[in-house]
């Protein structure tokens, strides 16, 4: 069985993960199909942004815990999950998430990599590895805490306790919750919306938001400035404002 499924739908790619025996737990091989797609999507002008979902009832349930049991210390040294998570992380374009259900341990932490996050009223998000006498990995602990602040960071990762789909937007982690049965069509149509937009622009925006919690805000102002002044010289930029001024809409050539 293709443990991710693939369909594009104008400019959208869906990856939907399924592996529902093992509740979508993400193991390496899902993982590396996961990083192929997401570069075949990059190089592939067709494509302006990527929805990552699962199913009506998890969306991923962690990491594989039957391929994770069989790795003592020198495996997990040696483990490409560290690499396959960077390859995931590069994604340049938009990548959304649309949640239904459970998101848990590197199924939450897949989730949170993602730029946008909706969910749907039946979701719930969280990092139960201390209960399994180990810690998130993937990311975790990082970008929970930029996420949703200390408080709530450390009861999720101490406790292990899931947040439900509400809090999990009150808390910054959801940008939107959706009736279940909606959650992915409504991500798709954010997602055709978002890709509707002028390629280079979308990339330069999402590079500029990522850095915000790598570096200093003055760093962060400079790089900024620097990749708005790289757009000035783009076709799409003269396309975006001639089409405004032309009261027309405009047509992006991701150039
Ligand atoms: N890994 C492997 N198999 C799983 C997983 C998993 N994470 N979750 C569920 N399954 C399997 C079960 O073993 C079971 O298989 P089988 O039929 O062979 O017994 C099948 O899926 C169905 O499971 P349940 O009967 O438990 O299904 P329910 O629908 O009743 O419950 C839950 C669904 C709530 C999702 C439940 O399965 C559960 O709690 N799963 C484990 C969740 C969890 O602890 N996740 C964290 C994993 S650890 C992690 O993600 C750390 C990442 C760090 C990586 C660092 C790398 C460098």
């Amino acid at each position: 069985m293709n443990e991710l499924l693939s369909s594009q739908k104008q400019r959208v790619l869906t990856l939907t993960l399924n592996r529902p025996e093992a509740r979508n737990a993400l193991n390496n091989a899902l993982l590396e199909q996961l990083a192929q797609a997401l570069e075949k999507a990059q190089h592939d002008d067709s494509v302006g942004a990527v929805v990552i979902t699962g199913n009506a009832r998890f969306f991923a349930a962690g990491a594989d815990l039957k391929e994770m049991a069989s790795r003592d210390m020198p495996a997990t040294l040696n483990d490409p999950r560290p690499q396959l998570w960077a390859r995931i992380e590069r994604f340049p374009k938009p990548l959304l998430a649309a949640v239904n259900g459970y998101a848990l341990g590197a199924g939450c932490e897949l989730a949170m990599l993602c730029d946008i996050v909706l969910a749907g009223d039946n979701a719930s998000f969280g990092l139960p590895e201390i209960t399994l006498g180990i810690m998130p990995g993937a990311g975790g602990t990082q970008r929970l805490i930029r996420c949703v602040g200390k408080a709530l960071a450390y009861r999720m990762v101490l406790t292990g306790e899931a947040i439900n789909a509400t809090q999990a937007q009150q808390a910054g982690l959801v940008a939107e919750v959706t009736p279940a049965a909606l959650t992915l069509e409504y991500s798709q149509k954010l997602a055709a919306r978002i890709a509707q937009h002028a390629p280079l622009a979308l990339q330069a925006a999402k590079m500029a938001l990522r850095q915000a919690h790598e570096i200093s805000l003055t760093q962060g102002l400079q790089q900024e400035r620097q990749l708005f002044t790289l757009l000035a010289a783009t076709e799409d930029r003269q396309e975006g404002i001639a089409a405004f001024l032309e009261k027309r809409p405009a047509a992006f050539k991701g150039r």
